[in-house]
Formats: C-alpha cells, structure tokens, sequence
C-alpha cells in the first residue's frame, strides 16, 4: 500500500515536472524580448545598450553607473584602432630598443632614489621590489607622462558591444560601471583605446578588483601615483608573487610577471629593468 502511495506521488511529481517544463518553453517562446545582438557598426547600440543595463543591474551597478552606461557613446577610434591592431613579432633586443628601456631603467633609478620611502613600503607590505613597479610604469605610461585619450567608460562598453571579443570586455565593462558607482572613474575619465586607465594601464574589471587607496585619502584614484602603484603591487601579489623571491627567468616570481602581460619580450624586459633599476 504504501509504495503504491509512494508511486502515485512519484507519478504526480514527474507530471508536475512535465507542466513545469512546458510552461518554460512556453514562455521561453513567448517572450516578446530577446537579448539585443552585438554589432559591427553604432546601429545597434542603442538597443544594446538598453538591454546591457539589465545585466549590469544584475551585475550590482547601480545608480551613477548605469548613468555612465547610458551616456556612454559608440566609440569609433577604439574601434578603428581595435581593427588595425597589427602584431609584431620582435627579438627581445628590438622590443627593447623600440620602448626605450634604457631610458626607463636611467629615469627610473632617479625615481627610486627620489621617493625611496615609498617604494621601501609598498615592498614592505606587498613584497614586491621597487624595480618591477617602477619598470611597469615607465613602460605602461612613461611615469604618467600619457595615460590616454580615450573615453573609458564609452571604449569598454563599445567594446563589449562590439561582436569580436564581446565575452572578454563584459566583465570589465561592468567593472567600469562599478568603478563609477564607487567614484574612481567618471564618464569623461581618460584612459587607452581599449579603456586601460591610469599611471598602470589596468583594464577595468582588474582595476576594481585589485584597486588600493595608497595614499589614504579614501578614493581608489588610478590617476593618483601612489594609488595606482600600490594597486599595481597588490595585483602582483594577489596573483602569487612570494616576497624575498626572485623574479628573473627560472625563479619563483618570473611566472607572476605573465600575470601582468602575455607577450614574453615583455615579461624578459620586465626582468632586466627590475634587476638594473635596482641594483
Ligand atoms: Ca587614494
């Protein structure tokens, strides 16, 4: 008797389940709205746009940020320039030559000696050497000399919007967003063609992860020094680096430096400049 009970409640269960189910594909079916497309060109963003402010609300975006997201406009040159990118394939020699490490090792040795409490802190509480900091920012913005000139918020979310890479750039249009919402950035903040932002080139989305208010002052600005190097260091740390370890090719650190950039002419050059900054 009571597997018979047992069965017919079973029944009624798999039944439910069935009704449960077609009343999903029903409404599946029937929703008059689908996600807006990508696109290749502006004239879809709009809709797009409209659309995408849901996923950030779900996302946590709030107010100020989605805002931004509706101010943000189709960004042509990030576009251009995300078409025309062009990969060279340089001897470590070349690369260095060509991005001038010679001038940043020779500036960046004054810079240490300049500020050599700073730099002897952020070591102390990252455990990341001077010389890779300094050697990071000579080579991402020649020490803040050019951070951009391109909208960020507008770029990342062009970015998202655009079909090629939309997966990659949503998470750090969303941190964009929520980068507005906690007032580092604005809509007119400035940063690279692919919405990199301040004295680091940080993408968004790893901009609001690993963002550190170095100098106290309760913002994460990417555009103050200290804020943006002590973001810098935290990101490398965060990504495993092991203080009082070496960072050369063969020690234990070297792997963290591809964290920070894929190309390895990049990271070989990472190494050498850290090393003579400070030796
Ligand atoms: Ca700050």
């Amino acid at each position: 008797m009571r597997y018979v009970i047992y069965k017919n409640i079973h029944k009624l269960d798999c039944h439910m389940r069935a009704s449960v189910k077609s009343l999903i594909i029903s409404v599946f079916f029937a929703s008059p709205s689908f996600a807006a497309p990508c696109g290749n060109t502006s004239s879809g963003f709009d809709a797009w746009k409209a659309d995408f402010s849901k996923t950030a609300q779900n996302a946590g975006v709030q107010a100020r940020g989605l805002q931004a997201l509706a101010n943000s406009t189709y960004a042509n040159r990030t576009i251009a320039a995300d078409r025309n990118q062009k990969s060279f394939k340089y001897s470590l020699e070349k690369f260095m030559q060509v991005r001038g490490t010679d001038t940043i090792i020779a500036q960046g040795r004054k810079r240490k000696a300049q500020n050599a409490s700073f730099y002897a802190s952020l070591e102390k509480h990252f455990g990341v050497p001077a010389g890779v900091i300094i050697a990071i920012h000579g080579m991402e913005t020649a020490f803040g000399g050019f951070m951009g000139d391109t909208e960020v918020v507008s770029a990342i979310v062009t970015l998202t919007y655009d079909c090629r890479r939309s997966a990659f750039f949503e998470p750090h249009a969303i941190g964009a967003l929520r980068l507005v919402d906690q007032g580092s950035i604005s809509s007119s903040t400035k940063g690279a063609k692919h919405g990199e932002l301040g004295h680091t080139q940080f993408l968004p989305g790893n901009a609001l992860r690993y963002g550190i208010d170095g100098n106290g002052d309760g913002v994460v600005d990417f555009y103050n020094q200290s804020d943006a190097l002590a973001s810098t260091a935290n990101f490398l740390r965060q990504k495993g680096w092991k203080p009082g370890q070496g960072y050369q090719q063969g020690q234990p650190n070297y792997a963290v430096l591809k964290e920070w950039n894929a190309a390895t002419v990049y990271q070989q050059s990472l190494a050498i400049m850290g090393a003579r900054i400070d030796g």
